[in-house]
């Protein structure tokens, strides 16, 4: 399609340079997703921290779940990583000595937990726990410049994935912007955010980039600076890539299925 999107192109385009991966608090290569819908897990209640509830996995998206709390109601989806410390294998609050607790907005009377909890974890098909991967390390310093690019989770939309710039940096925080819309998805974060990618991770992940929006014209960047970084910014994407494809191609074949990408429901 004429209209698809490239990054190489738009950096081209642009004139600006993507944030090396070194800047993000993700893996280098992007953990595999395993998990397959209806599996169900033990995850914080995003509306409820300090609560450990039962969720399932209705969705597969890259190597994020979408994710739905056990007892909780179908608008309250909500999305993780792989390797986000938000979510871990059935059992593991057992282990711990502490107790599943029913999500905020569970629907039943609250006496009816214990049975309800015994019944939705009967029979169900649990994630193994190699499916669950570690969180990469925290980088040391926050490395972003102003006017790099990157792909961001648009909050008010968490399904998606989009081009963005940092357009501030103020200490540990930067300010992302969503290239072609005009401010209202905008938001500040950490540099060690999990909701913030490196360009190409969509591509590697199988996960679908949206396309800038087109409410603001295309910014053309004039600043002639770091063309090295990003040409070996490039390269390093480029290796990362070829990695990725490797791997995956290698787990194709050892499971005889293709890496999961579908989004469902
Ligand atoms: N249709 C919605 C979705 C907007 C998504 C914007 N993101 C990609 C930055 C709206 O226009 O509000």
């Amino acid at each position: 399609k004429e209209d698809d999107f490239h990054w190489d192109d738009y950096l081209k385009e642009t004139g600006s340079i993507s944030a090396p991966l070194e800047c993000f608090r993700q893996s280098k290569i992007p953990p595999t997703n395993d998990f397959k819908v209806g599996m169900k897990l033990e995850a914080h209640d995003p509306r409820s921290i300090t609560s450990v509830c039962i969720a399932t996995v209705v969705g597969i998206t890259g190597a994020r779940l979408r994710l739905r709390l056990d007892g909780s109601d179908n608008r309250n989806d909500f999305w993780r990583l792989v390797d986000s410390p938000d979510i871990r294998p059935v059992g593991t609050c057992e282990k711990k000595g502490d107790l599943l607790q029913p999500p905020l907005g569970y629907q039943m009377n609250v006496s009816s937990w214990p049975m309800f909890l015994l019944r939705t974890l009967t029979g169900s098909e649990m994630a193994p726990a190699s499916y669950f991967k570690a969180e990469p390390p925290k980088p040391a310093l926050n490395n972003f410049k102003v006017g790099m690019k990157l792909e961001a989770i648009d909050r008010k939309n968490p399904y998606l994935i989009c081009p963005a710039t940092i357009s501030n940096v103020k200490g540990d925080d930067v300010y992302v912007t969503f290239d072609g819309w005009s401010g209202a998805f905008d938001y500040w974060c950490k540099y060690d955010c999990r909701d913030i990618f490196p360009v190409g991770w969509c591509h590697l992940t199988g996960d679908v980039l949206q396309p800038p929006g087109n409410q603001t014209p295309i910014i053309k960047n004039t600043v002639k600076a770091q063309t090295c970084s990003s040409k070996a910014n490039r390269r390093s994407m480029q290796t990362a890539q070829k990695t990725a494809v490797a791997v995956t191609a290698q787990q194709t074949r050892k499971s005889g299925r293709s890496k999961a990408s579908v989004l469902t429901s």
